[in-house]
């Protein structure tokens, strides 16, 4: 199989806005019962053929109802992606919502949007926690 058909994990960190970011959004997951409870930062995997930026939109409009304006890729430390438990790794972007309310619709029971200088008080996935604690340096702070 050729790399643009393989299976990839995207999601965004998506802010109250892209220019000067203060809260960020984590989604709480229901499933599976290993990861249920625990925090993401919303998205899911990219279906055959589909292009990873639109996959991410897709699933944004899918598990929140919001449609949003992407913004830089937060680039990890394999070929630009982040390591998941799993063999998959995960791409990230910044995002920020042009359309809707973002409501746990889909694969999440609880949102929340975490306040500058707490953007590690949740219960992140050891994936997302690692990111988000690497966004916060980039940035400075807290
Ligand atoms: N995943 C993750 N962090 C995210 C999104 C997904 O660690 N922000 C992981 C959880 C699953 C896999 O990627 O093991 C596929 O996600 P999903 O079940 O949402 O399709």
């Amino acid at each position: 199989m050729s790399p643009k058909h393989q299976t990839c994990v995207v999601a965004a960190a998506i802010v109250d806005r892209l220019d000067r970011p203060a809260r960020l959004l984590a989604a709480r997951r229901t499933a599976p019962p290993a990861l249920a409870g625990q925090w993401e930062l919303p998205g899911g995997k990219t279906e055959p053929g589909e292009a990873p930026a639109d996959a991410l939109l897709r699933e944004l409009r899918e598990e929140l109802g919001v449609r949003v304006r992407l913004g830089a890729q937060i680039t990890g430390p394999l070929d630009g992606h982040w390591p998941l438990a799993s063999a998959l790794t995960l791409r990230l972007w910044w995002a920020e919502i042009v359309d809707g309310e973002p409501m746990p619709l889909q694969d999440h029971d609880q949102i929340r949007w975490l306040e500058a200088g707490r953007w590690l008080d949740v219960a992140w996935i050891p994936a997302d926690r690692t990111a988000v604690s690497e966004m916060v340096r980039r940035a400075g702070g807290p």
